[in-house]
């Protein structure tokens, strides 16, 4: 289903393999998505797993406009996850490529397979940091105070 468009922000989040190439990768393939505009991205950040275990994570947070609705653009996010090979075995699993919907325009949405905005992207260091990139004014210093205890730094700048 088409409707007009909403602008929508996607987090993106990967700890095995490469997972650097698997963030910029997933980028990609939301900017060549058909029914999808990249507006503006994030950097690349590196950060401890929070509730989960594994190796560190590369995460970024990604504005796009879309046309397609809610339900259909999870589905596409979860076919993306599947072509970047993720296997779904566990919660909070370590995982090639995770795809979240943390927002859908101003809606709110609580259904069996969907909960816009993400339930516990304010509890996360690793969602906060990439979307204050791309919009300040989503988040403050005092909340980004409050999970300083999350490790988290831009990639390449590791340990500076
Ligand atoms: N679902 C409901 N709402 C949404 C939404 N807004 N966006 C449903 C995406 N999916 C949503 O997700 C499980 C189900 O959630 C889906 O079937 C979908 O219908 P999943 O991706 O299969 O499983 P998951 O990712 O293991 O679980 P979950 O609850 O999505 O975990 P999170 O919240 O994504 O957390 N630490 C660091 N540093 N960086 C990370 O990226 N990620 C997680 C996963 C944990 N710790 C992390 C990171
Ligand atoms: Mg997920």
């Amino acid at each position: 289903m088409r409707r007009e468009k909403i602008q929508a922000d996607i987090g993106l989040g990967a700890n095995l393999g490469d997972p650097q190439q698997a963030v910029l990768a997933g980028i990609e393939a939301l900017r060549t998505s058909e029914g999808l505009e990249v507006l503006a991205q994030s950097h690349l950040y590196r950060s401890e797993p929070v509730s989960a275990g594994g190796p560190d994570y590369v995460n970024a947070v990604v504005r796009v406009f879309s046309e397609l609705c809610a339900p259909d653009l999870l589905a596409l996010l979860q076919h993306l996850e599947r072509r970047a090979g993720r296997v779904r075995s566990y919660r909070n699993a370590p995982r090639t490529l995770d795809l979240d919907l943390l927002s859908f325009g101003q809606g709110r949405i609580w259904s069996k397979s969907l909960t816009v905005p993400h339930p516990r992207m304010r509890d996360r260091a690793f969602v906060l940091r990439p979307l204050r990139d791309i919009d300040p004014s989503l988040v403050t210093s005092a909340e980004l105070e409050r999970l300083s205890d999350q490790r988290i730094a831009l990639v390449g700048a590791e340990g500076a």
